[in-house]
Parts: C-alpha cells; sequence; structure tokens
C-alpha cells in the first residue's frame, strides 16, 4: 500500500493539533540485510512512555508505510496477529508496560522504490531519503522530529557487488559473515540523539576521496567524498567546498563539528539538492561533480553553497532540530541565510545579494502571489513534502536577515549563542527561536516590535510598499512618507502590519551620502539608517537637507517586499551611476527596464511600439564602460528582467506582448550599442587556463552576457562568434552558453551543434542535463515538438529527476513556449505529470506547480489551464502530493 488516494479526499494535518508524543524511543538498533530480492530490516527499540503526554494509557502508534510486516516482539514474546493492530499506515500496540523493548521485522523492496523515498537504489548501489517522512517506509516508527534516540545500524550485503557499507556516526565494528560466503557486514554507532529523518545508509560499489581538518580545539576530522567510479577527479571543489564552510562556521558562528568523521555520498537519483543526514550527508551529483571542461561556473558556486548549505545544518538542524514539521524554517531559513552569508563571504557579497533577490523574486514573490501561497510556518498541510518551498527556504532567510539588521551583528550573534544554550539536543519552535533572540538583547518576546516581527511567520504574502518624499526648501528638511499594504492570500483575507525594516540613504546633487539626522536627534547618524516601519502609514522627517535629495530605499534589499516608491526615470538614471548601495545601484537599472518594457506592451497591445529613450541607453552604455570595476556585477546589471519577474508586475500576464517587448529592448540595445558590446566580449576572452577566481568568473560572464547581446540580432557577424566561441570553447562556461544562443538562432549549424555536443557528451549525465535544457528553453518556434521528441531520447530517463527538471521543468521556465495560446503546452504538462506521479509523486508535484499558476492569463489560456488541471485531478490513484496543488489551485 502506499498514500494514494482512493476516493475520499486527504486530511489536511494543522499546527494547532500538535501534541506531544505519547511515546519516546531512546535508542534505535536497526539490522538491515540487503538483498537482490528484498531488504529486511530488524528494528529493536527501547520505549518508554512520554512523562510530559496528555495520556499515560495512549497505545504505541508507529508510522510504516508500504511495509511488508514479518515479526513483532515485545520484550522478547512474539506477538500473534491479535495482539496489534495493523493498517496501511500504522502499527498499533497496545497494552505494553511503561517501559518496553520492541522488536520489529519488515521487508522492503528497493529496487521497486521509483519515488526515491526511503530504501531505494541508484546506478545499483543502495542510499535512503528519509527527510520528512521517508523513515516509515524503512521500519514501524514513530516518524516525528521530535521523537530523538540513539542508533547503531549494523547493514550486511553481499561483498563484491556492495564492499562500502556506509551510516550515520562511527564504525564501530565490521566483518564477513558467519553462516554465508561472500557478504560482509559492518556496524555504525551514531553517539548523538537524532530524529528519524536524519538516519541514513548506504551500500555499493563506491570509490572516495578523503582529507582532514582540525577543529580550533583541536579534533581531527576525516573527510571523504563517496562517488562512482571513474568520478574521483571532480571531487576536488566540493571537498574544498566543505573544509571553507567548516573554518567558517568556527570563525562567524563560533560552531565546530562533533564527530571524527563526516561523510559525504553522490547519487544521480535524487529528488532534492542533497540531505544533511548526521555525519553521512547524500547528495545529488548535480552538486558535487565538478570540472572546468563539465561544470558551469554557476556550476561551481552551486556546489560551493550546497555543500556548505548540509554542513552548516549540522548545528541548525540536527543538533537542534524541529518541534515539528510546521518549524521547517527554523532550520531551512536558518541554515539557507548561513549558507548565503558564507558564499557572500567568499566571492562578492553584492553579486550574491542580487542573485539571492532575483531567485526569491522569480520563485518565491511568484508562489506568494498563487493558490499556494503559505507563510513561513504553515498552519496546515496535506502532504509535507509540499512544503520545502522558496517560502519556507527563501523568504524564511530573509526573516533572518531581518533579525540581523534590527539587533546588528552583536546581536544576531548574542541570540545565536543563546539559542544553542538553551536548546542543544531539543526539537523546537520558531517561537523558541525568536524568545532566545529578543531576550539575548535584553527584550522580550512580548514587546511591541517583536510581537510583530512574530507576523512574518504567521502572515503570507508579500509586503507592498509604497510612498514618496517631499524636499522643504525653507526648512531644509526631507519627509519620507511611507506605507505598507499586505495582499490577501488564501485563508488569510486580513492582515495587520508588520515591522519592515527600511535601509534609507539619501544622496545629495552631487551624488553623494548625506549624514543622516532625523528630527528631534542632536547629532548627524549613518549615511545609511534603518528605518522600522510599523504602522500602515508613517512619516520620517531628516533635518539639515538644504537641496533635494534622491532617496535609496531598501538598501541591500533590507526586506522581503515590493517597492513602489514614487521616483522618475532621471532619479533612477542617477541612482544607477552614483549609488554608495551596489544592490540599488542594480536595482535602478531594473526598475527602469521594468517600466521601459510594460510602457511597451502598452504600446504594442495598442498596435504600436515605444522607443527606448536616450538617456537610458546611454546609462547601459555607462555601465558597460565601467563594466571593468566589477564585471560580474555589471553582467548582471545588463542582464534584462525575466520574462517571469515583468509578468508579476501585471494583474494580467500579456504572454506575447512581454516577450517581444522585451526582445525589442535587447535588439535596440544590440543595435545602438553594437561596438561596445564587441569591444567588451573581445576585452574578456578567458582563453587559456581555467581559474574559478572572481576575476575569471567575472570575465566570461561579462563576455557572455555580450555575446548575448550580439545574438540578439542573429545576424552574421554575431553567428560568426557564436559559432567560434562554441567551437573553441575551454570550459563548460563558455561552451553552453553559446550552444543556448545557437539553439535559440535560425542558423544553419544548429542541428550540427547540438548533434556534435550529445555525441561529445553522451556520457556525462550532468552534461546531458544542460543539452536538454538549452533546447527546452529556446526561443525556436518548434521548441514543444522538439521536448516531446527528447522525452524518447536515449539519455532521458523519467525515472532520473535530475532529467525531469533540465527538460520539462526548463520547458515551464520558458514563458512564450509553455503558455503557448492554444493551451499545447498545459497539455503536454498535464500528459507528463500523470505519467510521473505514478513513479515519482514528489516530481509530479513540483512539476505540476507552474500550471497551477493560471489565474494571471487571459480566459483562452486559463480555460486551457483549467482543463488540464480537471483532467489531472479527475484521474484515480492520484498522490496526496499532487492532489493538494492541483485542489488548491482550483478552489
Ligand atoms: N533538508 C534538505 C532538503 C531535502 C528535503 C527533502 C528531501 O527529500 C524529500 C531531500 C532533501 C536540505 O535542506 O538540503
Ligand atoms: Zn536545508
Amino acid at each position: 500500500m502506499d498514500s494514494r488516494l482512493d476516493t475520499a479526499p486527504p486530511h489536511a494535518i494543522h499546527l494547532r493539533d500538535y501534541a506531544p508524543p505519547a511515546w519516546l524511543i531512546d535508542t534505535v538498533d536497526l539490522h538491515v540485510d540487503l538483498r537482490e530480492e528484498a531488504a529486511t530490516i530488524r528494528s529493536t527499540l527501547a520505549v518508554r512512555r512520554n512523562p510530559a503526554a496528555a495520556s499515560a494509557t495512549a497505545a504505541l502508534d508507529l508510522d510504516g508505510q508500504e511495509l511488508e510486516l514479518l515479526a513483532v516482539r515485545v520484550d522478547n514474546r512474539v506477538l500473534g496477529p491479535d495482539d496489534y493492530t495493523l493498517t496501511p499506515d500504522r502499527l498499533t500496540l497496545a497494552g505494553l508496560p511503561d517501559q518496553a523493548t520492541v522488536e520489529i521485522t519488515t521487508r522492503t523492496r528497493p529496487q521497486d522504490n521509483t519515488a526515491l523515498e526511503g530504501l531505494y537504489k541508484s546506478s545499483g548501489n543502495y542510499c535512503t531519503q528519509c527527510e520528512a517522512e521517508g523513515f516509515r517506509k524503512i521500519t514501524y516508527f514513530l516518524d516525528r522530529p521530535d521523537v530523538m534516540a540513539r542508533y547503531t545500524t549494523t547493514i550486511e550485503a553481499e561483498r563484491a557487488r556492495y564492499p562500502v557499507l556506509l551510516s550515520n556516526g562511527n564504525l564501530t565494528a565490521n566483518g564477513d559473515s558467519a553462516t554465508e560466503a561472500g557478504r560482509h557486514w559492518a556496524r555504525w554507532e551514531d553517539p548523538w540523539p537524532k530524529p528519524c529523518y536524519l538516519f541514513a545508509l548506504v551500500a555499493g560499489a563506491l570509490v572516495h576521496i578523503e582529507d582532514r581538518f582540525t577543529t580550533r580545539s583541536g579534533r581531527e576530522v576525516a573527510l571523504r567524498i563517496y562517488v562512482e567510479p571513474g568520478n574521483e577527479a571532480k571531487c576536488g571543489h566540493a571537498m574544498e567546498s566543505l573544509k571553507k564552510s567548516m573554518k567558517w562556521d568556527e570563525d562567524v558562528y563560533g560552531l565546530e563539528y562533533d564527530l571524527d568523521i563526516f561523510n559525504i555520498v553522490a547519487v544521480s537519483d535524487f529528488n532534492m539538492g542533497a540531505m544533511e543526514n548526521k555525519s553521512l550527508n547524500v547528495f545529488n551529483t548535480k552538486y558535487i561533480l565538478a570540472q572546468p571542461e563539465t561544470a558551469t561556473d554557476t556550476d561551481f558556486l552551486g556546489i560551493e553553497t550546497v555543500v556548505a548549505h548540509e554542513y552548516f545544518h549540522n548545528w541548525t538542524g540536527n543538533r537542534v532540530t524541529c518541534r515539528d514539521w510546521f518549524q521547517l524554517s527554523l532550520k531551512e531559513g536558518l541554515t539557507v541565510f548561513r549558507d548565503q552569508e558564507f558564499s557572500a563571504d567568499m566571492n562578492s557579497a553584492p553579486v550574491k545579494r542580487i542573485q539571492d533577490v532575483q531567485r526569491l523574486r522569480q520563485v518565491q514573490f511568484n508562489e506568494d502571489a498563487g493558490p499556494t501561497a503559505h507563510s513561513v510556518r504553515p498552519e496546515s498541510y496535506i502532504e509535507i513534502s509540499n512544503f520545502y518551498t522558496p517560502t519556507v527556504y527563501e523568504k524564511g532567510a530573509e526573516v533572518l536577515r531581518m533579525y540581523r539588521t534590527l539587533l546588528g551583528h552583536a546581536g544576531y550573534r548574542k541570540g545565536i549563542d543563546l539559542y544553542f544554550a538553551r536548546h542543544d539536543g531539543q526539537a523546537v519552535t520558531t517561537d523558541d527561536f525568536l524568545a532566545a533572540m529578543v531576550e539575548a538583547n535584553g527584550q522580550k518576546p512580548t514587546d511591541p516590535l517583536w510581537a510583530q516581527f512574530q507576523r512574518w511567520y504567521t502572515q503570507a504574502g508579500t509586503p507592498v510598499v509604497s510612498g514618496e518624499g517631499r524636499h522643504d526648501a525653507t526648512a531644509g528638511t526631507y519627509t519620507l512618507t511611507l506605507r505598507q499594504t499586505l495582499p490577501a492570500t488564501p485563508g488569510q483575507p486580513d492582515k495587520a502590519p508588520q515591522v519592515i525594516p527600511v535601509a534609507l540613504g539619501l544622496l545629495g546633487p552631487d551624488g553623494q551620502d548625506l549624514p543622516l539626522t532625523l528630527e528631534g536627534e542632536r547629532e548627524a547618524g549613518a549615511t545609511t539608517r534603518i528605518l522600522a516601519l510599523t504602522e500602515a502609514e508613517q512619516s520620517f522627517t531628516f533635518v539639515d537637507v538644504p537641496q533635494a535629495p534622491v532617496p535609496s530605499l531598501l538598501r541591500g534589499f533590507s526586506a522581503p517586499v515590493r517597492l513602489d516608491f514614487k521616483q522618475d526615470d532621471a532619479a533612477l538614471t542617477f541612482l544607477m551611476a552614483h549609488d554608495s548601495d551596489a544592490f540599488n545601484r542594480w536595482e535602478a537599472g531594473q526598475t527602469l527596464a521594468t517600466r521601459l518594457i510594460l510602457a511597451d506592451v502598452d504600446a504594442r497591445a495598442q498596435g504600436g511600439e515605444t522607443a527606448a529613450p536616450q538617456a537610458y541607453i546611454d546609462a547601459i552604455a555607462q555601465t558597460l564602460a565601467r563594466a571593468g570595476e566589477d564585471r560580474t556585477f555589471a553582467a548582471l546589471a545588463l542582464a534584462l528582467p525575466t520574462e517571469g519577474y515583468l509578468g508579476q508586475q501585471r494583474v494580467l500576464v500579456d504572454v506575447d506582448g512581454i516577450h517581444a517587448a522585451r526582445l525589442g529592448l535587447r535588439r535596440t540595445l544590440a543595435r545602438e550599442l553594437n561596438g561596445a558590446f564587441r569591444k567588451a566580449y573581445d576585452g574578456n576572452r578567458t582563453d587559456g587556463a581555467f581559474t574559478i577566481t572572481p576575476d575569471a568568473m567575472g570575465r566570461r560572464a561579462l563576455k557572455n552576457a555580450a555575446l548575448a547581446y550580439l545574438m540578439a540580432l542573429d545576424d552574421a557577424p554575431a553567428r560568426a562568434l557564436c559559432l567560434a566561441q562554441y567551437q573553441g570553447a575551454a570550459t563548460m562556461t563558455d561552451a553552453i552558453a553559446a550552444l543556448a544562443l545557437i539553439a535559440d538562432s535560425a542558423m544553419d549549424e544548429r542541428a550540427s551543434c547540438l548533434a556534435d555536443f550529445a555525441d561529445r557528451w553522451k556520457h556525462e549525465a550532468l552534461v546531458m542535463d544542460k543539452w536538454f535544457a538549452v533546447q527546452a528553453l529556446s526561443d525556436r518556434p518548434d521548441t514543444l515538438d522538439r521536448v516531446r521528441g527528447l522525452m524518447e531520447h536515449p539519455s532521458f530517463s523519467i525515472r532520473n529527476p535530475n532529467k525531469v527538471y533540465a527538460l520539462v521543468g526548463s520547458f515551464t521556465a520558458n514563458p512564450s513556449k509553455f503558455h503557448a495560446a492554444d493551451g499545447s503546452g498545459y497539455a503536454f504538462l498535464a500528459d507528463t505529470v500523470l505519467t510521473l506521479d505514478k513513479l515519482n509523486p514528489q516530481v509530479a508535484s513540483r512539476m505540476v506547480k507552474p500550471l497551477a499558476r493560471w489565474r494571471p492569463y487571459d480566459t483562452g489560456r486559463q480555460e486551457h489551464a483549467r482543463a488540464a488541471l480537471e483532467r489531472i485531478v479527475g484521474t484515480a490513484g492520484l498522490s496526496r502530493d499532487v492532489y493538494e496543488i492541483v485542489s488548491k489551485s482550483l478552489a
């Protein structure tokens, strides 16, 4: 049995129903016997009644799914079927003594597990994925994060096929089977109590690279990365990233590693990026394997971030974990914030901030405005796997950043220290976190500011901050009036104001920051001030401002809001050139471009067109001229807002108008600044040795941004340049940048380049993912037909999540193709989701989300989308995962 729906709609689980577990489990002794026909798991649990439970008589009610139950014993007594109750998802033992030893034997078939949750096989090797509720597919258990136990795991398997046997903690014994030739075993003991979602085991024919790290208190830690044979040479960057993460966590958070071994295993079949199992992280190969010929600069940076993320979880998630899954952001928001700051420190902080905000806007703002909008701490869910969302992760990280903005760096660190001092070894809530943060700073959670801050966890939706400034030349004052509104979201019609930290600067006519003095203050303060916007409307008056300043609001994107501030184009151009805050220099350019493109969309809807003003073209020319100051920043500043972001600015998305207007502006810039783009291209060639220094990456980013502009014209000189880059590329960054442009182009060599690439890389799965993606993202009119054809390609497999994300996921990120007016994109996605759902509900559910966001389109598209969604929800045997998303989108 699995968790699929028959006829009854599934019920939601509510935060308000949380109750402590009736039983606790102190120790778990697992014996896992792996054979080709099945895996047999014997689990010995030391259970006792929870003194904090509401009932002193409740039965021991264990979760289990898709398990074959072979035997149950209590205190060595074999139970018969009348001694317990077995349903498709629970095993209930009544009448136990207050303390008991329960031994349960189950059988599963990992080779048939296509959902990649629980115990499964990837490339012939065994591995596990237990977060959030996968452990119940291995054995019956109290599968909830507030039950923390010490684990001993013995794995037994055939030695020749599975020479490597790994689990959490330390290897304490191993040997050959005493009874069967060719089989061996290994025993692992984890001294740290943990929830079962952090359990992991791996058995396979793997090789590893090894390094060491000495913690600041002198602990010698062995670091190993396990991969399939042949991939050893691609692990160096991941290992370097791990060591940097370990050092950074000591330096910045005072947190040290707590075991003598840290293992990472890379598997090619994995639903997500990676998993922080205690001392045995399991990774998607995408976030481990990298060489310059096979991985792009973006891949290298992604590896650094994800390795750090999983390592940082050792404290934020593992040592202190979540009481229940509604608290997911307690560990995820905090850990994303930590990995963002780590990557900012390792690379360029402004560039990292811009990229993080781009992602937040692209995916989280979109989620917040749609049918699955939920708060950072959700109130209810049908399927918890659906809540590993940009809101819980990325908006959650913004909440952490706001604590730091409001408390200052030192105050934030005090709060973190108190959090660990209070809660190490516990399963806690976001309320506990807030209490530690504010109490460490001599304040109280009930103080008005913090009571209001709490709403960042409970209210969904993206606040809109609007306002205007007024300069009084006679009084020499500048008054800023700001208003906040929070749109209604499903289940939350009425909202209250939240505390919004607005980082503000005022630029004088010379472009320099003014020292800021608020009315009533005696001395001038800093040039960037944090204004706490707590009311629906509030004014702030600055004195000693003789001339009208240009305000720079929300510096560094100090809060996850939409800003709708009255500022003319001239002021934005001024900020682009002069703002001391790099984020806002970038932001000013994006705001201007957004205005221009949307004006052109409107003009096109009336049968006309607007031309880009010379001032804007000059500003872009300036960006190019100054690109040498920070090339990655310049590449970001040259990129126009995405079609997705532009669509978000409209109640009704004009898919084709946005596509045409954006392309129109790219072509205008390419024509007007052709020489400058060509110069930027030629001046930043990085032929020769490959490095991933910020300088080398910046040169590639700028050169490829320039090439993309030149190719917007799709003319002969640009084609020749692009083709030459493809043919001579020394790095994957350059090869794939050129191939993506070729895939968009109508040039004759298109087919041969794509064929050449596939032929060259057919044995590199991760590189083939890029090949699928560039074709699915192509602007050519036949993209959907090609995507359909590629689903049959020998390198494609619908069972492999990376392949699905690369081909189907990329297609849904191609707005003008996915949202084709005839509904063909929607129908294709519905077919694919239904096929996927039978194999892997988590992946199916991720894929269906773009379809679920159907409302802001015209009625023709709405009807096509609705029909596709109704077809999905009307299908028998749908997973809870897909049901939850689709039913919410139709509600
Ligand atoms: N905790 C992991 C993410 C993760 C969540 C669920 C998974 O399987 C369904 C796998 C990984 C992280 O934040 O990296
Ligand atoms: Zn995480």
